[in-house]
């Protein structure tokens, strides 16, 4: 019998759906079995904004197995301006308390996700205890939102030698580097504290001043090369420059020639604006054996012949003694005097 035109058209719309619905579950099948490889290699999820997948970490931290998503960037748990203000006492016992997710020492690791920088803040310090526990008290609730991989070293001048708070710094980031394989450098005075978490003490592409935005200043810079207060380097940044000079002792100048390193290796200064750099001095008097140097314009003069000369490369100290605090590292150094 003759099959009519309808019956065959019914015959191929048949065929065309089994055909499908067998192309659907090939699909399917292949995109099961490549989820569940995926999964067993740990790799990680597509970064956001196209940015290269996380290096494997060199030194084990306490996240768990299964976070393998990078932190976004900005952190969504900002919150803007903060309050800042030094008229009540601060409780350590308290400070600890609250912070009980930070780890022996100063260190802290976000738990959700990955990262984007393993950052060591290093705080040149001398006889300062009550403005640290304010730093401690504002900046550790800060860096957590700020979701970054950070420890606080406090480097201690020993003795009663003055002050040379670059070479503290410079001892800062060799010592960190012992501990962890951190790849951004916060130098921070103890007495600046940020008005804004927006501010991130991560770094930037270029060496990135924070303390922009100073109370004391009238919140602006006192001039266009300032680079005091709270600076980031990434360690490619800060290896580029030798590091800090080591033979300013006392106060001033040390961040000029800071600045004058970065410049003459070719490098600009990033900044965030005037609102989000927004910090507060804990205000004090000068301190004893930190009187201004009267070298200190000579030597800023000639930082393009020095810089090769004292830096990281001529770095030399003894470690006096290494305490581990709930909240931080203190490593107190013998820094050595002007004419050794
Ligand atoms: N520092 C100490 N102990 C010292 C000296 C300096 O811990 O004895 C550290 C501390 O982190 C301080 C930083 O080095 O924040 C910079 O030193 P500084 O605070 O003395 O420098 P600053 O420019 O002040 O902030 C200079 C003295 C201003 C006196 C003003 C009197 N009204
Ligand atoms: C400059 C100093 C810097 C100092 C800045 C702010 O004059 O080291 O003032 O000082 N440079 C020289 O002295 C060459 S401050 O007002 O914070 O005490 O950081």
């Amino acid at each position: 019998m003759k099959e009519l035109p309808g019956a065959s058209l019914q015959k191929a719309c048949r065929l065309l759906v089994v055909f499908c619905v067998l192309h659907l579950s090939a699909v399917l099948f292949y995109y099961l079995a490549g989820s569940s490889t995926r999964s067993l290699q740990g790799n990680p999820e597509p970064s956001p904004r196209g940015l290269a997948p996380p290096r494997r970490e060199t030194t084990p931290t306490l996240r768990p197995a299964n976070v393998s998503r990078q932190c976004p960037d900005p952190s969504p748990r900002l919150v803007g301006p903060l309050r800042i203000e030094f008229s009540q006492t601060v409780n350590m016992k308290k400070v600890e308390e609250e912070n009980s997710n930070v780890r022996n020492g100063g260190r802290y690791t976000p738990k959700d996700c990955i990262a984007l920088q393993k950052v060591a803040i290093i705080i040149p310090f001398r006889n300062r205890d009550e403005h640290l526990k304010y730093w401690l008290y504002y900046l550790h609730p800060i860096l957590q939102r700020q979701q970054l991989d950070y420890g606080i070293y406090v480097i201690n001048q020993g003795g009663d030698e003055t002050f040379n708070r670059a070479k503290l710094l410079n001892i800062g980031f060799t010592e960190a580097l012992k501990e962890y394989d951190y790849n951004c450098f916060v130098f921070s005075d103890v007495d600046l504290i940020p008005m804004d978490d927006r501010n991130t003490y991560k770094c930037y592409e270029q060496p990135r001043h924070l303390s922009v935005s100073m109370d004391k200043f009238g919140f602006r810079l006192p001039y266009n090369q300032y680079f005091g207060g709270v600076s980031a380097l990434s360690k490619v940044q800060f290896e580029k420059i030798n590091g800090f000079p080591n033979n300013y002792w006392g106060w001033g100048g040390e961040d000029d020639d800071i600045y004058n390193r970065l410049v003459f290796k070719g490098m600009g200064i990033s900044r965030p604006d005037a609102t989000i750099g927004k910090c507060r001095m804990i205000h004090h008097s000068r301190d004893n054996k930190n009187e201004p140097n009267p070298q200190r314009f000579n030597k800023i003069a000639h930082t393009k012949e020095t810089m090769n000369l004292d830096g990281l490369n001529s770095l030399s100290y003894t470690v006096l003694n290494t305490e581990r605090f709930p909240l931080y590292t203190k490593i107190t150094v013998d820094v050595g005097s002007p004419k050794s």
